[in-house]
């Protein structure tokens, strides 16, 4: 007889909360894990939409109350997609309950919140995971596993950028745009995928941060609530460049207003060997360079990372050549956050809390770069 599946709740029901509901609705039929999960209850603060959502998503039951979840004894599994602010709270409240914890990226909006997260994590019973979803585009798995076999040799350079446009004047004073909610702005929004997948796909970690430039172009926005003008106060993006412990120079840059880029999460690595190149626009190809080819035909290989049989996580899906998307990073995530939970190991590694934390360091040291003008030592940065 199967177990009985996992109780699950979730905090959180706009952007993320769709996105999560849905990769938990598909996990069971996609990837049939040993153990289920059951969708037992939604938190959030709309009453009137949390009926709706909750019907339609396939909870049983909602909530607007976060912290009768740490008091409901069935549950196991709690689900943070919250602003950033909000995370330390109720990771940790979760965390002390005796619950495992999966909670959005930036694990934090400050690496003091993000610190006392991975203290508690450390202290805690329950496992914790964080929802580097990107991690698990399968071209994104593809190329980890192709820089882990050595097919790049030493690597060199990592180029990253995650450009964006929708941060404009005529873009409201959202949450996303206050630092005591957010922590910073396009830098923890993105830079925090690009710092993640970069430490994922090297398997090293950053040192040094050489020089950062945050600017804030849009200094006030019209409040959505009341409709006057308010402060915006996080940066519209944020450059800098670092060192990887094996030597590789790196460069990030996160913006949300480069105009005619809707999602350009681009990584690109270059090795003594070869090089790759991810861009989540075209999400299911990996770019290859193989610097073995003979140098008559040599060049950039356009690897379409979606055969069952050899690309991670697509015997879930369709058959070759059936492109997924956006959504199925979230229920390839969920997979393996089962996979774990059940005790066995996930296709590809997850980020917990303190693996977040290193993300976080490498963001702080960067805003430090930034607001002192000068190079950071992550050892500076506890
Ligand atoms: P959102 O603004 O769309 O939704 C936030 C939700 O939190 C809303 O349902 C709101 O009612 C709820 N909420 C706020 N305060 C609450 C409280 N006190 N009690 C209960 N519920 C409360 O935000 P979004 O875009 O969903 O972002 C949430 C988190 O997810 C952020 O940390 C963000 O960085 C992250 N995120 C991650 C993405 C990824 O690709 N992994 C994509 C988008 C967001
Ligand atoms: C908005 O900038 C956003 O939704 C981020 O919050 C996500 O983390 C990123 O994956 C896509 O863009």
């Amino acid at each position: 007889m199967s177990p009985a599946p996992l109780p699950l709740a979730m905090i959180g029901q706009a952007f993320m909360g769709r996105a999560h509901s849905n990769a938990f609705r598909q996990v069971g039929p996609a990837f049939g894990p040993s153990r289920g999960l059951r969708m037992k209850t939604v938190a959030g603060r709309d009453k009137a939409a949390l009926t709706d959502f909750a019907s339609r998503y396939g909870w049983e039951a909602w909530t607007d109350d976060w912290r009768s979840i740490a008091a409901d004894a069935e549950v196991e599994l709690v689900d943070v997609a919250t602003p950033n602010d909000l995370h330390r709270e109720m990771s940790i409240a979760m965390l002390e309950a005796g619950k495992h914890v999966i909670c959005e990226k930036p694990l934090a909006g400050t690496l003091e919140d993000a610190r006392a997260m991975c203290d508690a994590a450390a202290k805690a019973t329950g496992a914790t995971f964080v929802w580097f979803n990107y991690r698990r585009c399968p071209a994104i798995a593809l190329a980890r596993q192709l820089v882990s076999e050595g097919r790049l040799g030493a690597i060199r350079h990592v180029r990253a950028r995650y450009l964006q446009s929708w941060g404009g004047p005529d873009t409201p004073l959202l949450w996303r745009f206050k630092e005591e909610r957010a922590g910073s702005g396009a830098h923890g929004d993105l830079n925090a995928h690009l710092v993640d997948l970069a430490r994922f796909l090297t398997g090293e970690e950053l040192t040094r941060v050489h020089g950062a430039i945050a600017e804030t172009f849009i200094k006030q926005r019209r409040d959505p609530a009341t409709g006057a003008p308010g402060d915006s106060t996080v940066d519209d993006c944020v450059l800098f460049l670092a060192s990887f412990s094996g030597g590789a120079t790196a460069s990030f840059e996160a913006t949300r207003l480069a105009t005619g880029h809707h999602n350009g999460n681009v990584i690109e690595l270059n090795g003594e060997l070869g090089s790759l190149r991810f861009e989540l626009e075209d999400m299911n190809v990996l770019w290859f360079f193989d610097g073995d080819d003979a140098a008559r035909e040599s060049g950039w290989r356009r690897v379409l990372a979606t055969s069952p049989e050899h690309h991670p996580y697509v015997d879930a899906w369709w058959p070759d050549g059936h492109i997924i998307g956006y959504e199925h990073t979230f229920t390839n995530q969920v997979a393996d956050v089962l996979r774990v939970l059940n005790g066995e190991e996930p296709l590809q590694p997850l980020a917990d809390f303190a693996d977040a934390y290193e993300t976080q360091r490498v963001l702080e040291a960067a805003l430090v770069a930034a607001r002192e003008g000068r190079a950071v030592d992550l050892e500076e940065l506890a």
